[in-house]
């Protein structure tokens, strides 16, 4: 497993703050933060203050023995109003960041936006404005021509199910946000998949060209009860979720087959006649690889009538804390399934579990709930990679605690625990666990 990538995962807003420094722009998670919108009122502006921290953030990598490293960059840290003059201090920032991962020998695998929208471009509508199409070809036009040099690595989006999901659907911020129609929330997501095409298409011609380039997706998945019952998980998998609306067929199918799925269109009656000549072919974008976070998944059976149907599956104990289930074959089905009506190379661009890490008496952190995690989940991704899916990397969520969007403060997912008092951090029991794991598998 000598070019496995084996990393961990970070996203500017959650771990940089320095919200304001250098010139910075304001993002539309600074302003939820000060209207005290999230959890507790907790607020993003000091984070981990990983800003301030590069070489103590990088020592521990170096420490933690990973090859690749995954993060975001902060739009409005380029490009402060999202759309006009660029910021040169931001731009060196990430610029002297990439080049001490590759001196510590980590290669940089990059998210051009990773929910940060800048608050500028939000007032004018975000991604339900068409020109967002040309303001995120121009952001990444300013990323190709200052990193693509050196990184080889790229996803222009995060989770664009996730995105227009929590912004439109089941809004992040209640009372901020209002919830929209499908129709509405169906022509922001076409806006995010222009977005994609455009800006891939823009990265492509200014970096090196070797660069690869890829999506993360996020994904529910679906597991089969038992052996009889994987053409029944691989149906629902496939099939548009309730609850769930914008998920794998939605996003993916238009990028990889240039149209929109059908049973998807219909499901949520979705008209398509705003849609303009010419946009399907900018969408239709072949990526070279599939990131998937993967953290839960549902078991599916079928029915008494061979109806494809999910299962009952009550509540962990032992993951009692967890945001999410415990169920780590959705790390062999997810990838195969992906695979199969996809065909790229994955990685597993995140996949954690938050618990409720304290400090012990003598100031560590004994969080073996993790450590069984996070072992089981790996050993169930090269289960799948044995059995011929070509998977690529490892990416752990999260290098450190950090800001939980919403949630704030409260759960913990990283190998490094944060103080958020002095932002001291301190390695987990998991952290020397998963240093151990993948000394042992690069042997
Ligand atoms: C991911 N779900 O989001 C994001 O990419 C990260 O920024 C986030 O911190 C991480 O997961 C941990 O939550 C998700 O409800 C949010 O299934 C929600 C879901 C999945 C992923």
């Amino acid at each position: 497993m000598k070019d496995f990538l084996w990393g961990v995962s970070t996203s500017s807003a959650q771990v940089e703050g320095g919200w304001d420094q250098d010139g910075k722009g304001e993002t539309i998670w600074d302003y939820y933060s000060k209207v005290g919108a999230c959890y507790n009122k907790n607020s993003c502006l000091i984070a981990c203050d990983s800003y301030n921290r590069v070489d103590e953030d990088i020592a521990l990598m170096k420490e933690l023995g990973i090859n690749s490293y995954r993060f975001s960059l902060a739009w409005a840290r380029l490009i402060p109003d999202g759309e006009g003059e660029v910021n040169q201090k931001g731009v060196d920032f990430y610029s002297r960041y990439i080049d001490k991962l590759l001196e510590a020998g980590i290669e940089p695998f990059m998210t051009v936006y990773h929910w940060d929208l800048p608050l500028a471009l939000y007032k004018k509508g975000g991604f339900s404005n068409r020109k967002i199409v040309d303001w995120m070809e121009k952001y990444a036009r300013v990323v190709g021509k200052a990193y693509g040099d050196r990184v080889k690595y790229f996803s222009m989006f995060n989770e664009p199910e996730c995105l227009t999901d929590f912004t439109y659907l089941h809004p992040i911020i209640d009372g901020v946000e209002e919830v929209q129609s499908l129709q509405t929330t169906f022509e922001a997501m076409h806006n995010i998949l222009l977005c994609n095409g455009v800006g891939t298409r823009a990265l492509k011609e200014t970096v090196r060209k070797d660069a690869v380039f890829g999506v993360a997706n996020a994904t529910d998945i679906c597991m089969p009860k038992t052996d009889k019952d994987i053409e029944a998980a691989r149906q629902l998998m496939w099939a548009p979720r309730k609850g769930f609306l914008f998920d794998h067929v939605g996003f993916l199918d238009p990028i990889f087959f240039g149209k929109y799925n059908e049973a998807f269109l219909k499901e949520f009656k979705l008209d398509t006649s705003f849609i303009k000549q010419g946009e399907m072919e900018i969408i239709h974008c072949p990526l070279d690889f599939i990131g998937l976070n993967i953290y839960t998944g549902n078991t599916v059976e079928f029915d008494e009538n061979g109806k494809a149907v999910y299962s009952t599956i009550g509540p962990n104990a032992e993951y009692s804390s967890n945001l999410r289930r415990f169920t780590p074959n959705a790390m062999y089905y997810g990838p195969k399934f992906i695979q199969e009506r996809y065909n790229r190379p994955i990685y597993i661009t995140e996949n954690g579990v938050a618990l409720s890490d304290t400090l012990d008496e003598d100031g560590g952190v004994t969080d073996n709930g993790r450590i069984k995690y996070l072992k089981t989940y790996v050993e169930e991704l090269l289960r799948a990679k044995k059995d011929g899916v070509d998977i690529r990397g490892y990416f752990h969520w999260s290098f450190l605690d950090n800001f939980e969007w919403k949630s704030g403060y409260w759960p913990r997912f990283g190998l490094v625990h944060t103080d958020f008092e002095t932002l001291k951090r301190t390695p987990k029991k998991s952290f020397y666990s998963y240093r151990d794991l993948i000394k042992e598998k690069q042997k």
